[in-house]
């Protein structure tokens, strides 16, 4: 079945649009609300996911995605990792039942285990906690860590091991969280919850009169350190929606109004999320750029973030390239196909055989990946496929989605689309770091991909 998105993107790339940038860089599904986390050199990005289809003209939001990235171009899908149907209570409240609500989430690895703090629109936030980046997640208190009409949870751990949740709209409130994660230190506040004088020296003096807010700070904030200093990055209004930011030594304030890092983008909100990686920092934001998008259909970007040497942060401009690689990536080992830089058509499902695949292939559609390694050359190129068609052909294509022709592989009719067979071909003439095009040929509907990987010459 086409998406919407899909068929937005095979318009797009017919009329000649911007479609070998790397920014926005999931274009399978529409995304939103990026929340990055690094853990043992991956860096994962959480995601909300705006349906392809807007109901009742406003957000439409059911579940939860998640993303992976070892040089911060190519990004893997690890699939839909929590939806509402999570939350047992999630139909209790006026967000929408089981079918809306599923707003900004953010994740972090404690001993071994993951955290994903999720608010539900209109009945509060929520904790899963799983053994795996990917889940399975589960809810460990089955009902709200927080109750009530409070979204967008930023959780942090500091040096000393306290780990504080930040949120809000039109305030914004902090709790500490106990060693478990899973329940709040009600020593402080109001039952543990703790809202922010909002002042203008804190958070900055909004533009345009607003009954529910005097200052910049709209939503969306997200706790992070460096060197010392606590920054506070936030959704700033009057809306369109840009990023700004406070600072304070101390995790929980008083805050220091800094400035704006990033004016407002094409969706009427923005949603910072900001993580270190290999040494440099990035902020991750959402506009609406790809094709058909717009402010319930937005997409995920990251860009590099710099500071002067007072710790101010730099205006981030954003980019239609996006940051520069990483490392290069290594063809000689199984790379999953939902690897990704660009797509051209690609959507991606899960597999049966575990992880996700790609899908939905109609001729002519491509997948890029950004920075292959060849080293002195490949002799061979194999590919995990199932097609319940006639088949058709992968051409592999160096710098270019018409780019100079490497090897073609033959896709066999292998009697079902998760019916999975090995298959491979010759290749010639690739060596040295070059942009690798996988392009799909054939009739009708052609065939999956679950992974494909090189043999070294
Ligand atoms: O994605 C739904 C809501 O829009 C988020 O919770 C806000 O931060 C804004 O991005």
């Amino acid at each position: 079945m086409k998406t919407v998105l899909k068929n937005m993107l095979v318009l797009a790339s017919i009329l000649g649009s911007s479609c070998l940038a790397d920014n926005p860089f999931i274009q399978t599904f529409y995304t939103a609300d990026p929340a990055p986390v690094v853990h043992d050199g991956v860096c994962y990005v959480y995601t909300s996911h705006d349906e392809d289809v807007t109901e009742n003209g406003f957000f439409t939001m059911r579940d939860w995605l998640c993303y992976s990235s070892t040089d911060m171009v190519n990004w893997t899908d690890l699939g839909t990792v929590a939806s509402l149907h999570d939350f047992k209570w999630a139909g209790q409240g006026w967000g929408g039942g089981f079918d809306n609500g599923a707003w900004a989430p953010q994740a972090i690895e404690r001993d071994g285990k993951w955290y994903l703090y999720c608010p539900l629109q209109g009945r509060g936030i929520g904790v899963l906690v799983a053994d795996s980046p990917a889940g399975p997640f589960k809810d460990p208190i089955g009902k709200p860590l927080i109750g009530g009409d409070h979204i967008d949870p930023s959780v942090f751990i500091d040096d000393d091991g306290q780990a504080y949740l930040y949120w809000g709209n039109p305030k914004c409130w902090y709790a500490k969280l106990n060693k478990d994660m899973i329940s709040i230190d009600t020593g402080i506040g109001d039952k543990g919850l703790v809202s922010l004088d909002m002042t203008v020296e804190e958070f900055g003096k909004r533009t345009k009169e607003d009954e529910r807010r005097a200052t910049t700070y709209e939503e969306g904030p997200w706790l992070y350190k460096r060197k010392g200093l606590y920054y506070l990055f936030f959704a700033g209004g009057p809306i369109a929606e840009h990023i700004g930011y406070s600072s304070s030594k101390s995790p929980t304030g008083s805050w220091e109004y800094g400035a704006v890092v990033m004016t407002p983008r094409s969706a009427f909100t923005i949603h910072p999320g900001v993580v270190d990686f290999k040494g440099k920092t990035y902020l991750f934001y959402h506009d609406a750029d790809l094709p058909g998008g717009g402010g319930f259909k937005r997409s995920v970007c990251v860009d590099e973030m710099e500071f002067r040497p007072d710790g101010s942060v730099k205006p981030v401009e954003p980019t239609k390239e996006g940051p520069k690689q990483v490392g290069h990536l290594d063809p000689y080992v199984q790379v999953e196909a939902e690897t990704i830089c660009w797509t051209g058509g690609a959507e991606t499902e899960p597999c049966e055989e575990g992880g996700m695949n790609i899908c939905d292939l109609d001729d002519g559609d491509y997948i890029k990946v950004k920075g292959v390694d060849f080293g002195s050359g490949a002799s061979m190129f194999g590919a995990r496929v199932a097609s319940s068609s006639s088949g058709g052909k992968i051409e592999l294509r160096l710098g270019g989605v018409d780019g100079k022709l490497i090897g073609t592989c033959s896709i066999p009719r292998t009697g079902g689309e998760q019916k999975w067979e090995n298959t491979s071909c010759e290749v010639k003439g690739a060596s040295g770091v070059h942009d690798l095009y996988l392009k799909f040929v054939g009739d009708g509907e052609l065939f999956n991909v679950n992974w494909w990987k090189f043999k070294k010459k």
